[in-house]
């Protein structure tokens, strides 16, 4: 295959660039370092450099998610394909994932798959998996999608052109609140016609001394990524946020069963965020929280899901039931 059809077969559509997304992201920016707790939104860790670090999470020995998740994929993979029968995979906060892969094979060998819609904000990763993808599979087109996974559900291609299995992995859903996740779970169902999935990887409730561990890793990556956050703060807003003054940390939280992740201050002091006109004042010890990671219950999730319209048609453990991969179809598409 030659280096130009690869790239005619990988198209790329910017629904929201770095610039159109900084202003969007003031606001709730705004809001919640005025929270009760502080805290940065956690799209300030997937600026490019972000990005890199998280693909070096992947690979640390304490982070098991992707492992685990791969162990599913690679024995529930032929039979997704059976099921789903995809002519579309959508992948939402696609990244690198190297799991997609085990899906794109399956799909690929039961010869249903015509393309692979990966959706991320971030630009330069995408375009960089969109091409490997493009190159890796020559019998399916790929058409990536810079974007939001909360906000651009509706406008993704191959709607009304087959069934489409939408994947949503890594238990990303895991950095939503609550809420949102209720919500975003309605939009989905939603979204979702009468033939089509979604398969979700979520990590489980397990031993606090291996959640803890997955995100205060010995090579001290998950630190740098989270720093990086306020580095991007810092460059994008002009804030004077000094690394010295905070400490990394992130801890299981038993009441709302997450991991709280962030960095605490060190002293009392202030940080002046110059394009959002206002200044942070931090106490000692005060907490700047900059994600959470959900951990998830079968029973619990099920419910919540059938809630947001999406009847939970399998799910599937790795052998020490560490992650868990849920196939769901809505029940408010027409007809299904
Ligand atoms: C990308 C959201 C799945 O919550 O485990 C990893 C992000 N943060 N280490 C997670 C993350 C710190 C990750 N997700």
């Amino acid at each position: 295959m030659s280096r130009a059809s690869t790239e005619q077969r990988a198209r790329v559509d910017v629904l929201r660039t770095a610039d159109d997304r900084r202003p969007a992201l003031y606001e709730p920016t705004l809001t919640s370092l005025h929270g009760e707790v502080k805290e940065l939104p956690s799209v300030w860790l997937y600026d490019e450099r972000g990005s890199a670090l998280y693909d070096e999470i992947t690979r640390l020995p304490e982070y098991y998610l992707p492992r685990r998740e791969g162990e599913i994929l690679r024995v529930r993979a032929a039979a997704i394909a059976r099921r789903t029968q995809a002519r579309t995979l959508v992948e939402l906060g696609a990244g690198t994932a190297k799991n997609t892969r085990l899906l794109l094979d399956a799909l690929d060998s039961a010869g249903t798959l015509e393309r692979f819609v990966p959706l991320d904000v971030s630009e330069q990763t995408l375009r960089a998996s969109a091409q490997a993808i493009a190159g890796a599979y020559p019998r399916i087109s790929v058409h990536a999608v810079v974007g939001d996974f909360e906000r651009d559900l509706r406008r993704l291609p191959g709607q009304g052109q087959g069934p489409r299995l939408i994947a949503f992995l890594g238990s990303t859903i895991g950095n939503l609140y609550p809420e949102q996740r209720g919500s975003f779970l309605r939009t989905l169902a939603g979204a979702l016609g009468r033939d089509d999935s979604f398969l979700l990887g979520l990590d489980l409730i397990k031993d606090i001394t291996r959640l803890e561990a997955a995100y205060n890793d010995s090579r001290g990556v998950t630190e740098a990524f989270v720093r990086n956050a306020l580095t991007a703060v810092n460059g994008e807003l002009d804030a004077t946020f000094d690394q010295r003054r905070f400490v990394y940390e992130a801890g299981w939280d038993p009441e709302h069963e997450w991991m709280d992740i962030g960095l605490r201050a060190l002293q009392a002091h202030t940080v002046s965020i110059p394009r959002l006109e206002i200044d942070v004042e931090f106490d000692e010890d005060e907490a700047l929280r900059v994600e959470i990671s959900s951990k998830f219950r079968r029973e619990q999730f099920e419910l919540e899901a059938a809630r947001a319209g999406l009847r939970v048609e399998s799910w599937w453990t790795d052998r020490a039931g560490d992650f868990a991969v849920a196939l769901a179809t809505s029940d408010l598409s027409a007809g299904g």
